[in-house]
């Protein structure tokens, strides 16, 4: 007898063993499950963090098979991405082989997890036969009208001559050099994301089974917004006009000055009419360095700059100041706001801070208010006063009658604007999937026939910063000088590269046929298993991956190049693993590797804890120590088998008793504690909540209840069948239950036991419905109203002897204390009232 489970010998015989356990034929014809997880960027290492994420979609798709369904579980890499680059820089190592080396390390650890894929299909995206399809996803948008070329804005490092990317600017200043970071503008290629907004945002409705904060977000980051554009005419001999977008026409009357944006194209022209250039653009520069950021948080300071120059309001007729500001973007709206300090906190704050003579005029007074000084403003409804003959109106019916009021006049249009922007995806980057165009002298911008993709990235470039703000592709004339595709004439390549967010947004596509060389995708296959059925990765991509992914598949869809309209049809988002309260990562310096504890405790025990941790969805905080804990439930496990052996060497199947009823108290307890933990865990797992820590626990009380069982039997000493039956039938049901989540050892018992195939070709069993009930429950006794007891009853006491039992109760007795007992008023299987 081993006391403890031999997990170093077995566990990886197991591994082997399990190399074609997700083999998927898509083609069989049977239910179908595709089991996704986020593919991760290859780093170069994983800690117990990761694991979290794996270790449950693992434990899903072995539940999920052994429910019957025709599981697909791929795996790939998101493999392009700066942290190569930078690799590639410190270490000289190029960023190929650099991947490389990480892929090959990670695939280890995944198999040490006991985490298995069908590597068969795994995806790439560094990799010239990926990233071609990703090309030609570009071409498709092109030709769609859905690629395009304009100037934006680039965080410029002075010092270091180089395009940084968000994540290199820490607190406003260069992450390498510390100089301070400013904007540039680049032309550089967009993708028309908002082209989709209505549909991004009217297909969240269909999306029942995703989180609903995960749905919030999209919502707000699409941002629809309906409103009005309504124009001020600019003072002084011009016809020029600001146009503003507000959602509040009905506070126009109270609107008394305005702000733009510094980034408004009127800027300038304001400035130099209103005699306040030189100032003007020292302020210009000085919101210039703000990061986007920075300036539109709401405790930022509301700095702005009087451009000298007036408008009218058109509703009003005042005449009231122009403003440049800080706290408007160019990039919403019509980067001009209409400023209503009485009703728009920004706007109270922004007038109060610069001290300025500009008049708070409220406008809409709520119920019951008079008119007084206001300390902030007031943002809800009420009735409207200032404003002239739609004064005593309700707000919100005056909102829609001056717009028609000023729309007739030609002075506002009804608008809807987004908070989404169009999507920026090119990249000044060596370590991406080039983008497939050609600027030609003659021609212009010339896409790369299809047929000739893929655009290779070129190995004859270095990595470092070229000082010029270039990509570093634009260093190899081999890569850089081609005939343009149209005229034969000299042209050249284009040397951006694409945001790593393009390769994610169709890599769930390549699993269905990861080897096809004629076609980014089988469609009838894809069509087939998709919409994903779950989806499984961090909150971190709530927003971005999921809705560029979504648009994706819309546009593919739109061109019938797929025949469904959204990628994922469930989405889980796991909570994230804490170290001392801080999320786990490399860069907190917080991480814990898995490989000591796999090799102290062994995987499943890994497994165990992980998934015990705490509800899969909320975030955790890791213990080394409690890992114990989960060693324990494993070799408890294992000593019931190991103790028992010759039960289950003595062949036979695991056979259910054929008269459950007419066994003994002792057996039926056992018996029926097996159906209610099937029932528990199939439903906190496959419930599609993924408890997997209150299934662990219901799992736990059956062993303790299968210890009893052993004890009450004496060790089975008299060997009655009767017994070693039931016990054998308790077990493996158990086994099976425990097998997704602790496979190596369950596996191994399994097999042991006289089994020949897999215990994943198993099915997962089913609770005999008629013993799920307690066959126990407590009984609250009250006094007059009062509870003064509860009492573990049988469910079948009859309610005389209910009554009998309260009456003897010790507290019951003394609360009613000798005194007449008038009635006794019983609510079965739960409470019994005694009035006296
Ligand atoms: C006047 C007003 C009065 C406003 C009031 C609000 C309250 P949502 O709902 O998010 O679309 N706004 C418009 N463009 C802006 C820009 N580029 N930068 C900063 N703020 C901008 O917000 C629309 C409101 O945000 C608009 O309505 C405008 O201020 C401001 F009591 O106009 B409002
Ligand atoms: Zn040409």
């Amino acid at each position: 007898m081993e006391d403890f489970f031999p997990f170093r010998e077995i566990e990886p015989v197991w591994r082997r063993r399990w190399k074609d356990l997700f083999s998927c034929d898509t083609t069989r014809d049977s239910r179908k499950y595709y089991c996704l997880m986020m593919f991760p960027y290859p780093s170069g290492y994983l800690h117990v963090g990761h694991g979290r994420n794996y270790i449950i979609g693992d434990a899903l798709a072995r539940y999920k098979m052994m429910e019957g369904y025709n599981v697909l579980a791929p795996m790939g890499w998101d493999a392009f991405g700066l942290p190569a680059e930078n690799a590639a820089i410190k270490n000289r190592i190029s960023p190929a082989v650099w991947t490389g080396q990480n892929i090959a390390f990670m695939k280890k650890q995944f198999e040490r997890w006991g985490v298995v894929y069908d590597w068969s299909r795994e995806v790439t995206s560094c990799r010239p036969d990926y990233y071609r399809w990703t090309q030609w996803l570009f071409l498709k948008l092109y030709e769609s009208g859905l690629a395009y070329q304009a100037e934006a804005s680039v965080n410029w490092c002075p010092s270091c001559k180089t395009v940084l990317a968000n994540e290199q600017v820490v607190g406003g200043e260069c992450e390498r050099c510390d100089s301070a970071v400013s904007q540039r503008k680049l032309r550089q290629w967009f993708f028309r994301i908002t082209s989709y907004a209505d549909q991004l945002l009217d297909d969240l409705e269909t999306l029942a089974n995703w989180p609903e904060r995960v749905i919030t977000m999209q919502r707000n980051w699409i941002g629809r917004s309906e409103g009005v554009e309504v124009s001020f005419r600019l003072e002084g001999d011009t016809e020029e006009a600001l146009n503003c977008f507000t959602t509040r026409m009905d506070t126009i009357f109270g609107a008394t000055f305005i702000v733009i944006s510094v980034d408004h194209p009127l800027a300038t022209m304001l400035l130099e009419r209103g005699g306040r250039e030189a100032e003007g653009e020292k302020f210009v520069e000085h919101v210039g360095r703000m990061r986007i950021e920075e300036r539109e948080r709401a405790e930022q300071t509301k700095e702005g700059f009087f451009t000298g120059c007036y408008a009218r309001n058109p509703a009003s007729d005042r005449r009231i100041p122009v403003f440049l500001a800080s706290y408007v973007l160019m990039e919403y709206g019509t980067g001009v706001v209409m400023g209503v300090p009485a009703h728009d906190q920004r706007d109270f704050e922004f007038v109060a801070q610069a001290g300025l003579e500009i008049p708070v005029i409220p406008v809409i007074l709520p119920a019951g208010a008079s008119e007084e000084i206001m300390s902030e403003a007031w943002a809800g409804d009420g009735v409207m006063v200032n404003s002239g003959r739609f004064d005593g109106l309700p707000n919100r019916e005056a909102l829609r009658l001056i717009t028609d009021h000023l729309e007739e006049r030609g002075m506002a249009r009804r608008k809807v604007h987004y908070r989404l922007k169009d999507w920026l995806i090119s990249r000044q980057r060596y370590w991406g999937a080039p983008i497939p165009m050609i600027h030609c002298q003659a021609c212009g911008v010339v896409p790369v026939p299809e047929e000739r993709l893929p655009v290779v990235l070129p190995e004859d470039v270095g990595f470092m910063p070229r000082g010029d703000g270039k990509s570093p592709l634009a260093a190899s004339s081999a890569f850089v000088d081609v005939e343009c595709p149209a005229c034969g004439g000299p042209a050249r390549r284009d040397t951006d590269t694409m945001d790593t967010f393009v390769d994610s947004s169709w890599y769930y596509l390549r699993y269905l046929s990861p080897n096809e060389g004629r076609r980014p995708f089988d469609k009838e296959l894809v069509d087939r298993w998709l919409p994903v059925d779950q989806y499984i990765g961090g909150i971190e991509h709530a927003i971005l991956h999921l809705l560029y992914s979504r648009f994706i598949v819309k546009f593919l869809c739109a061109n019938k190049l797929v025949s469904f309209n959204e990628p994922f049809g469930n989405l889980f988002t796991q909570g994230m693993i804490t170290r001392g309260g801080v999320k786990m990562s490399k860069s907190a310096g917080n991480t814990v590797d898995p490989q000591p504890l796999i090799d102290t405790y062994g995987a499943d025990t890994i497994r165990i804890y992980t998934l015990f941790i705490g509800p899969p969805e909320k975030d955790a905080e890791w213990n080394d120590r409690a890992v114990e804990g989960a060693s324990r439930f494993i070799n408890r496990v294992w000593r019931l088998y190991s103790s028992n052996q010759d039960i289950f060497t003595a062949g036979g199947e695991n056979a259910a008793p054929a008269n459950p009823a007419s066994l003994d108290q002792n057996h039926r307890t056992l018996y029926r504690k097996v159906q209610q933990t099937i029932e528990r865990v199939k439903r906190d797992i496959l419930g599609g909540a993924f408890h997997f820590n209150t299934a662990i626990s219901a799992l736990m009380e059956l062993v303790n209840e299968m210890y009893l069982f052993v004890e009450a039997a004496a060790g089975f000493a008299t060997r009655k069948s009767e017994s070693t039956g039931l016990f054998r039938y308790a077990y493996e049901n158990m086994l099976l239950l425990l097998a997704p989540m602790a496979p190596h050892l369950c596996e191994e018992i399994w097999s042991r036991s006289g089994h020949e195939r897999s215990i994943f070709s198993r099915a997962l069993p089913e609770p005999d419905r008629a013993w799920l009930r307690d066959d126990r429950f407590t009984l609250v006794v009250q006094v007059n109203g009062k509870i003064r007891s509860r009492i573990e009853v049988s469910t079948a006491t009859t309610c005389e002897e209910l009554e009998r039992i309260a009456l003897k109760d010790e507290r019951v007795r003394s609360s009613i204390a000798g005194r007449e007992i008038r009635k006794v008023i019983v609510v079965p299987g739960k409470i019994l009232n005694i009035v006296i």
